[in-house]
């Protein structure tokens, strides 16, 4: 039903991401009720609830989706209809798991802005979170979701997900969250800033990416086809469809950076360059950057073609790898 809608030139694709962004939302503000120490929680909230495209977590949502004609444990079923409405028993098991991924997002965002990391003033068109709370509550407000994203994944994941399931994903929650994954990345981003385009080549780049970036957009597709207890091979193509669109996003993100503005970004635009960040442009131009960008976009789109998730060609996959390539903020 919905691929239908999808292929249709009607589908309202914005219509369907204002739908899934307000559901996704309204779960974060339930998670993250204001209480005590009240600063910590303002701050926390002040960073979560800001606004951001939610693109990871509607990746978990759409990866669950793509597999839920698997899901003979749950019996839970996709998409109800282009609201966005998932069935009560989808929403239980991937929407935390979603809203998890959206507090690790935050939390590396607050940090990313820190003075002694970016020295950021202004994120999702606001002043960063440590320029309102101060430094030492903006890295303990870091600190905090980083936490609560792990308690929210365990304590609210739908009991039905098998507990095996559950704690492979905690797992490599960890994994793309720490050392082997997003904290990597940025250190392996803090070694080669202020390198002169020589010093680095395109393997530097990816690899930066891949942890940097990269990591927590693979873990957002994996984790929603595993808590649908998705097969080996469904699993297999969201992995690789993740390191795909990871690499998307993240070579988008560098040119935006260079062709962006601040109004629509809502963040400092052009701060590549003045740090020397060994980025897609940097690496290869604006040109070979773009030329990049359109191959792992037919890579991506071949890949859902010819994989064994729902929905045949998995269309809200595909649109939202669109989505990530061409977005304008
Ligand atoms: C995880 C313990 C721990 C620490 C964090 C600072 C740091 C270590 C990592 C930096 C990670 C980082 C900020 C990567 C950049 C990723 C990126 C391009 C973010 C922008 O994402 P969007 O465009 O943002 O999805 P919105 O605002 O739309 O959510």
């Amino acid at each position: 039903m919905l691929e239908a809608q999808i292929h249709a030139t009607n589908f309202d694709f914005e219509g369907y991401l204002d739908a899934r962004r307000k559901l996704v939302e309204s779960k974060l503000a339930e998670y993250l009720v204001e209480q005590e120490p009240a600063r910590l929680w303002q701050a926390m909230r002040y960073s979560v609830l800001s606004g951001g495209k939610r693109l990871r977590a509607m990746l978990t949502l759409a990866a669950a989706e793509a597999v839920t004609v698997n899901n003979a444990t749950t019996g839970a079923t996709g998409i109800s209809d282009t609201t966005g409405n998932l069935s009560e028993e989808a929403l239980q098991i991937a929407l935390p798991c979603a809203c998890a991924i959206e507090m690790v997002h935050a939390m590396s965002l607050v940090h990313d802005d820190l003075p002694c990391l970016d020295n950021d003033d202004l994120r999702r068109g606001k002043p960063t979170n440590h320029k309102v709370y101060g430094e030492a509550l903006a890295l303990l407000a870091g600190d905090g979701l980083l936490m609560l994203a792990n308690e929210v994944l365990i304590e609210h994941t739908s009991k039905s997900v098998a507990s095996a399931n559950l704690l492979a994903v905690a797992l490599e929650l960890s994994k793309a969250t720490g050392p082997s994954g997003m904290v990597g990345g940025q250190v392996k981003d803090m070694e080669f800033t202020g390198a002169a385009e020589d010093k680095f080549d395109i393997a530097t780049v990816e690899s930066i990416h891949a942890g940097k970036t990269g990591a927590l957009i693979r873990f957002a597709l994996w984790s929603g086809g595993k808590l649908m207890n998705g097969t080996d091979e469904q699993l297999a193509s969201l992995y690789r469809f993740g390191e795909i669109l990871g690499l998307a996003f993240q070579i988008t993100d560098d040119l935006l950076d260079v062709t962006g503005d601040v109004q629509t970004l809502g963040k400092t635009p052009g701060k590549d360059e003045a740090t020397k960040k060994a980025t897609w442009v940097r690496a290869i131009g604006i040109d070979g950057a773009r030329a990049k960008l359109s191959e792992m976009e037919a890579e991506g789109i071949a890949l859902l073609e010819r994989s064994a998730l729902d929905n045949k060609d998995a269309p809200v996959l595909k649109a939202l790898l669109k989505y990530a390539i061409h977005r304008k903020k």
